[in-house]
Formats: structure tokens, C-alpha cells, sequence
């Protein structure tokens, strides 16, 4: 071997070292099986989300200069996405939709509720009190709007699907603000659809004044029949019966920082568990102590259960040792809670470029997971940073395969792309959360119910009804365990309606190709809405390749 021959291939794997040495330190060789670009222009910045079919995403923005134009040149606010093959179908609206809220009804319908003023040069109403439509089940659908289909204007209110199907509309304020205040204030509830054109007045949201817009709701499991809401707005908590118009009572305080907008946290229900009596625990983390963009932001979480409200008291810990303001907080399909997104700085709202004020600042690139069946003190585990900071207006959530959707950040007035230091995000990340990397094989569902007609529209299942579910998996000695989840309508760290129940497995059968399992749906509209969600199989934690699209029926 003479002197050059050995030059090259030591400068080579000086090179390769180098880089290597240069990408680990950036921490992006870490990073590489965690996440991954799915698209780099959503083409309208994704500010709610609600995943409408298996493969299929529902993003609606605001009216804004967003990328994608109709022929005519003005700009696109919605389109459904396609997670197959990044297709985009321009879906056209009469209204402008910054900020609404959102939820399925009992026929599968997704209706958007409310928005903000018209936009006149773009040819956009205002959007209010609009209720817009949508049957995500036709391939073709389009959005029909009602622009006075609720009784009053509502922006910055929340939805949930009741347990009988139809769609609890809550709060808001009449007209655009950064703050709510007295005189703006919407608190009001109503329901669609109802006969009854009154909104009911709904004192809570006076007494949780300013910080109570996109108020967290999540509702009660029961017993059957049962009409009871757990509201939280601001610091505080009620339990209330929407039919009786009553309060069942009022919680304590969760001391600390306050949860809803501007000073954003989030919350959810954590999984149902028939072997629990599906006990009823409501979890809630970040937010901010001060409406302040200087503010570090909430390090807490509160947890509370309500199986016995006479008892029910805050649980007050650490969240994961990161404060974090506009969280995201989306149910995995092993039940754990992935918190991501959002700032350690600020609260939620328009940055100023003008008088140079950035509401929220120091982006926390690391997701954390939560796992309540570990002990206080073990519950979080922090995992691979992003390379992508998502401030206000992101969103997140679970999608049937398992993995974590990621998209939007669009903290200024209007889209803008460069130039400053949180441009509007377009790019759409996949997030593959731990059970992924794991050894253990992976289901995969082959029939419903005798139907092998799986994910081409919802399968109808009833309550309480043991549906047969036949699965193949290279696992000899399998350990499943199923989940419904339903994954929510996605906007402002808000997941509403977002529900994990997990399901009795009665018995499992091996066939010639597999297993058969008899599952058991929840009993009851309280449990799980009657709306259409999706079926997970996991494998010792594991989820399966794909999640099957079920519509619950009375
Ligand atoms: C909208 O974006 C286009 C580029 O996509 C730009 O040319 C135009 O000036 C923008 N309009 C506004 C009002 O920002
Ligand atoms: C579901 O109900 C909504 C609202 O009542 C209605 O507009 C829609 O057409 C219905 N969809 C189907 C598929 O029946
Ligand atoms: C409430 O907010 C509106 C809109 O920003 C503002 O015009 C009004 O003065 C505010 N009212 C009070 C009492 O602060
Ligand atoms: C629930 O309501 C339905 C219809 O309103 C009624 O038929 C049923 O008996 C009720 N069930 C319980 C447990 O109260
Ligand atoms: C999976 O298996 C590989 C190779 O056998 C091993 O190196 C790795 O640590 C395993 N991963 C987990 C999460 O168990
Ligand atoms: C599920 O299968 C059972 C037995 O074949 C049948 O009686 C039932 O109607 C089916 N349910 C649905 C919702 O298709
Ligand atoms: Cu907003």
C-alpha cells in the first residue's frame, strides 16, 4: 500500500467523524427514528384539526394569505389531508373560522362552531355564530354552513359531544380580544341540535373572569343517563348538569398558575377502565401564574379524581421538569399522555411585530410522557427534542397507526413565512412515541364483527355488544389489550371531546391465521359518546399497524 492510497480513506473517516461528531453534538443523529417530516407545506397553516377518516385530516385555519389559493387567487381556510399521499382537497367556506371549536354528532357529522369577522377582501363572512357541516363518510363532502346556526356570536368557545350525541357549545366571547372581559363575555351554553333557540346562562364563566376562554370540558362517565360536565376555566372547577341547568358542585381550587386562555394549559380525561369502575380522572398541566410574555411558564400539573366529589382534591406535581405554557396533550394508544408543543416563556396571542413584542418565547422542543399507573415522582418521562418549535396555534394528534400527527405554530397576525422569529409553520411532522421502537410485534386487524370491509367507512357496533376482532400477529404468546379512543377536535391546546375507554377482551382464540378476540364495547353514551372512534389492539403495549374506524350506536 503506498502513502496516497492510505491518505484517502483516513481523510474520509476524518470526514465521516467529523460530521458525525457535528451532528450528534446538534443532537440530530439521536433524533432521526423519533421524527419525521410527513409534508413541508400543509398548505394552510393548521390551526384546528380533527382526524375525520382513517387516512384523512380535516385542517382549518383562519382566512389568511395561506399557500393555498382557489382559482380565483383568494386563499383556502380548509382542505381535508390525505396521510397516504399528502393530497390536499380544497374545502370551500362562506366564513372565517379564527378561532372555533368543534365535535362530532351522533350521525358522524363533524360540526365547526363560531369564528370571527368578516374579511371582506377575500370575499369571507363572519363566522360568529356560524355552525358548519361536514359528513367526513361521503369522499366528496363539503362544508355546509349555517352562518346563524347558533343563537350567539361565540369566539374562543368549546365543544364536547353529550353522551346522547348531539354537541354542548360553551363560552366564548361576542367579538375578538386578547383578554375576555365583562362586557364581551359570552357565558352561555347551548346545544345542537335542540328545538330550544335560548342560550342558558351559565355563571361560572362570570366568576372565572378574565382567563377563561377555550374553557376545558370533559364529560362524566356515568352512571347511564347521567347529564353531568366537569368545566374548568381559569383555576377553578365545577361539576355540572347540563339538563337540570345546575351546578352539582363546585370543586376546589387548583392553586397555582391559571389553565385556560391566555394563560393556556391543557387537560384531559385520563383512560376509562372497566377494571377501575371507569373512574373518572381529570389531569390538567401548564399554563402560565401571570398573563405576562415575560412569565416562566406554569412547571405543574393538577390531578383530580372525581369518583367521589365529596373527596375530590387536587393532586398538585411537577410536570415532567419542564414549565410549559400551550401544551398539546394527546392520549396515546397505550393510554400514556404525551404532552408537546408549546413555550416555557409567554402566554398564548398575537405576537406584535410593529411594537416588537413577542408573547411567548423559549420553545421546549422535548415531548414529555405521562403514565398514570406509575407512582407520584415516576409518572413523566421526557423524550427526543424536535428540531421544530411550535408556539401558538399548533396542534397534535394520535393517528390509527399509532404514531402522533404534528402541525401548525403561527403566532403572528397574518402568514408570514421569513423574516422573523416564529414564522408561520407549515411543515408536518409524524411523531413516533416510544412503543414503537419496541420488540414486541405489531397487530394487525383483519375483521370486525365478520366484516373484513375494515377502514372503508365506520363499522357500526352497539353498546355492550362483543364484537369479534380477528387479528394476526407474529407473536406466538401474545398479550392484547383494546382501547376505543376517540381522538377530538384539536385547536388551541384544546382537545375536545379527546377519550381513551379501555375494552373488556372477554376471550382470545387462536385460529389457523391468528387470534380471534370477543371485545366488549362500553356500555353506555357516557362511557364513549355515540360518535365514530377507533379501535386499538395492542400487543404488551404495542399498538397495532392500524386502528379500525367503529361507529358507536344506541
Ligand atoms: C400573500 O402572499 C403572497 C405570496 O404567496 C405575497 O405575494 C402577497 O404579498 C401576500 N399578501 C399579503 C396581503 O400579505
Ligand atoms: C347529520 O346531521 C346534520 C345536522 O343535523 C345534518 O346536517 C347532516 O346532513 C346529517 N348527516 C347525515 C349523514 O345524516
Ligand atoms: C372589553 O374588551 C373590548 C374589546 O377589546 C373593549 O372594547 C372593551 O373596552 C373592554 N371592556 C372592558 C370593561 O374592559
Ligand atoms: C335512560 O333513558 C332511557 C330513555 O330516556 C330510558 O329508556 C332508560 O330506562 C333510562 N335508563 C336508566 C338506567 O335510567
Ligand atoms: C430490540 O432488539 C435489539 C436487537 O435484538 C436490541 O438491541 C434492542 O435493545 C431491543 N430494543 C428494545 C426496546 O428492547
Ligand atoms: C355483529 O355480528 C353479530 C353476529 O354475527 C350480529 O348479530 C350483529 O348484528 C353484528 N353487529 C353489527 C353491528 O353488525
Ligand atoms: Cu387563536
Amino acid at each position: 500500500m503506498n502513502a496516497s492510497s492510505f491518505l484517502i480513506p483516513t481523510t474520509s473517516i476524518l470526514i465521516i467523524l467529523t460530521v458525525w461528531i457535528l451532528y450528534s453534538l446538534a443532537g440530530i443523529a439521536q433524533l432521526a427514528p423519533d421524527y419525521e417530516i410527513l409534508d413541508t407545506d400543509s398548505g394552510v397553516a393548521a390551526m384546528h384539526i380533527a382526524v375525520t377518516a382513517p387516512n384523512k385530516i380535516i385542517i382549518i385555519d383562519k382566512v389568511q394569505n395561506n399557500t393555498m389559493r382557489f382559482s380565483d387567487g383568494r386563499p383556502v381556510s380548509t382542505l381535508e389531508y390525505d396521510l397516504d399521499n399528502g393530497a390536499r382537497r380544497i374545502l370551500p367556506l362562506m366564513s372565517n373560522t379564527f378561532c372555533s371549536s368543534g365535535g362530532f354528532i351522533a350521525n358522524g357529522t363533524l360540526v365547526s362552531t363560531g369564528g370571527a369577522e368578516a374579511i371582506p377582501n377575500d370575499n369571507y363572512l363572519a363566522g360568529f355564530s356560524s355552525l358548519r357541516f361536514i359528513d367526513p363518510q361521503d369522499d366528496k363532502c363539503q362544508w355546509r354552513e349555517d352562518l346563524n346556526g347558533m343563537m350567539t356570536h361565540r369566539w374562543y368557545p368549546s365543544s364536547i359531544t353529550l353522551s346522547d350525541g348531539r354537541l354542548f357549545i360553551l363560552g366564548g366571547s361576542k367579538f375578538s380580544v386578547g383578554v375576555n372581559n365583562l362586557t364581551i363575555n359570552n357565558p352561555t351554553f347551548e346545544i345542537y341540535p335542540s328545538d330550544d333557540r335560548n342560550p342558558k346562562f351559565f355563571q361560572f364563566l362570570v366568576d372565572t373572569l378574565p382567563f377563561n376562554l377555550f374553557p376545558i370540558i370533559h364529560l362524566m362517565p356515568g352512571p347511564k343517563n347521567q347529564t353531568h360536565l366537569f368545566v374548568f376555566a381559569n383555576k377553578d372547577s365545577i361539576i355540572f348538569d347540563w339538563k337540570a341547568e345546575k351546578i352539582v358542585k363546585k370543586l376546589p381550587r387548583l392553586e397555582g398558575a391559571s389553565r385556560t386562555y391566555p394563560t393556556t394549559g391543557s387537560s384531559v380525561m385520563l383512560p376509562l377502565r372497566p377494571e377501575d369502575d371507569y373512574k373518572p380522572i381529570v389531569l390538567i398541566c401548564g399554563g402560565n401564574k401571570k398573563n405576562n410574555p415575560k412569565s416562566t411558564a406554569a412547571n405543574t400539573c393538577g390531578r383530580i379524581d372525581l369518583s367521589d366529589l365529596d373527596k375530590a382534591n387536587w393532586e398538585i406535581f411537577a410536570f415532567g421538569g419542564l414549565p410549559r405554557a400551550m401544551p398539546n396533550s394527546v392520549i396515546l394508544a397505550d393510554g400514556k399522555v404525551l404532552f408537546l408543543n408549546g413555550v416555557a416563556k409567554g402566554v398564548a396571542g398575537y405576537n406584535s411585530i410593529k411594537h416588537h413584542i413577542l408573547k411567548a418565547d423559549d420553545p421546549v422542543l422535548n415531548p414529555v410522557l405521562y403514565d398514570d399507573q406509575q407512582p407520584n415522582g415516576k409518572r413523566f418521562q421526557k423524550l427526543n427534542p424536535s428540531t421544530i418549535p411550535r408556539v401558538y396555534h399548533s396542534v397534535a394528534t394520535l393517528i390509527p397507526n399509532g404514531k402522533v400527527f404534528i402541525a401548525g405554530s403561527s403566532p403572528q397576525q397574518n402568514l408570514i413565512l421569513s423574516g422573523v422569529k416564529f414564522p408561520t409553520e407549515l411543515r408536518v411532522e409524524l411523531f413516533s412515541p416510544p412503543y414503537l421502537s419496541s420488540n414486541h410485534s405489531r397487530a394487525t386487524i383483519k375483521s370486525v364483527n365478520g366484516s373484513k370491509k375494515i377502514n372503508k367507512g365506520p363499522i357500526e357496533v352497539n353498546y355492550d355488544q362483543c364484537i369479534e376482532v380477528e387479528v394476526t400477529i407474529s407473536d406466538q404468546e401474545p398479550e392484547f389489550t383494546a382501547a376505543l379512543l376517540h381522538y377530538g377536535f384539536v385547536t388551541h391546546s384544546t382537545h375536545m371531546s379527546q377519550r381513551y375507554v379501555s375494552c373488556i377482551i372477554k376471550n382470545v382464540k387462536p385460529n389457523d391465521k391468528g387470534f380471534i378476540l370477543e371485545v366488549v364495547m362500553p356500555p353506555h353514551g357516557n362511557i364513549m359518546p355515540p360518535i365514530p372512534v377507533y379501535l386499538h389492539i395492542n400487543n404488551k403495549g404495542v399498538p397495532c399497524d392500524s386502528a379500525v374506524h367503529l361507529h358507536l350506536k344506541e
